[in-house]
């Protein structure tokens, strides 16, 4: 049965990240894609000054009655950056009255990475996204995130009992499968831990030198499209991060601000679609 999917985050309008990735990553899954804006920003505030941010929390009531009047329903919400605290609640509303029965909360808290909160996040942030976090079916944090929602200390150097004990903590306080992104125990290489109630794997690949904004957007996205093409979480995972991955080695170096993910499209519709491209 082919599936709608509603996600919910930012428009940056530029920067190659949030909607901008999701609508059409999702879409060349082979699922529909509905959205609802978190905030529009002139750009992601990943490395720009001077970004416009308008929040638009003030909208989603009115926006989500009108769904709800006209009997439109998702298969899956996916949430990503959200414009406020604020909005949190209305999110959890969404998920609670327009998702199909068995439907999907997939949850990336998106709100700090390499050890910081993004700009305009604060601990308040945090304590809403906890919510949040801790009904989803599926949770993507990366290690920065986990530490933030299970006030786990944030490590840069780390075993697997310190993975495993974030997973865990996260499967304490409500979360279902949690997709760690992130996971490097060695300089060469990093990698992706999926972890359900009885299932734990670690898919490991190469370790670019380069570091690009919007490959967690890129990741979740992805994953969400395979998924709701029928794959299992940890083969979802595996061929989102392959996909990322490529992209990476796509995005010239001086393309800072995201991800050149367009030219490599093409191969995660394919797989997707269960086609395989020659070499
Ligand atoms: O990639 C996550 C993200 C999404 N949206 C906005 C951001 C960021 C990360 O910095 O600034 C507006």
């Amino acid at each position: 049965m082919d599936k709608r999917v509603l996600t919910v985050q930012d428009v940056s309008c530029v920067g190659q990240c949030s909607l901008t990735v999701a609508l059409p990553v999702i879409s060349a899954c082979g699922v529909e894609t509905a959205v609802l804006p978190s905030a529009v920003l002139s750009t992601h505030t990943g490395g720009f000054t001077g970004y416009t941010f308008r929040d638009l929390t003030a909208d989603i009531p009115a926006i989500a009655q009108h769904w709800q009047s006209a009997h439109l329903r998702f298969d899956a919400v996916y949430t990503g950056y959200l414009g406020s605290g604020g909005q949190i609640a209305h999110v959890r509303h969404i998920m609670d009255t327009l998702l199909v029965s068995g439907g999907a909360r997939i949850v990336d808290p998106a709100m700090a990475d390499n050890g910081r909160l993004y700009p305009g996040f604060d601990a308040l942030y945090v304590e809403k996204m906890k919510t949040l976090a801790f009904s989803a079916d599926i949770l993507l944090p990366n290690i920065t995130e986990a530490a933030l929602l299970t006030g786990m200390d944030c490590r840069r150097e780390y075993d697997e009992a310190y993975i495993r004990s974030l997973t865990g903590a996260l499967h304490e306080k409500g979360a279902g499968t949690v997709v760690l992104t992130g996971v490097s125990y060695e300089p060469e290489t990093t990698g992706v831990v999926v972890s359900g109630r009885e299932f734990f794997g670690y898919y490991r690949h190469a370790r670019l030198a380069r570091n690009c904004h919007g490959t967690g957007d890129l990741f979740a996205s992805a994953f969400t499209g395979l998924l709701c093409r029928g794959y299992e979480p940890f083969p979802a995972a595996q061929a989102a991060a392959e996909f990322v991955l490529a992209c990476i080695r796509r995005t010239e170096p001086e393309h800072w601000y995201g991800v050149r993910f367009e030219p490599v499209l093409y191969t995660l519709a394919a797989k997707a679609a269960g086609i395989d491209l020659p070499e």
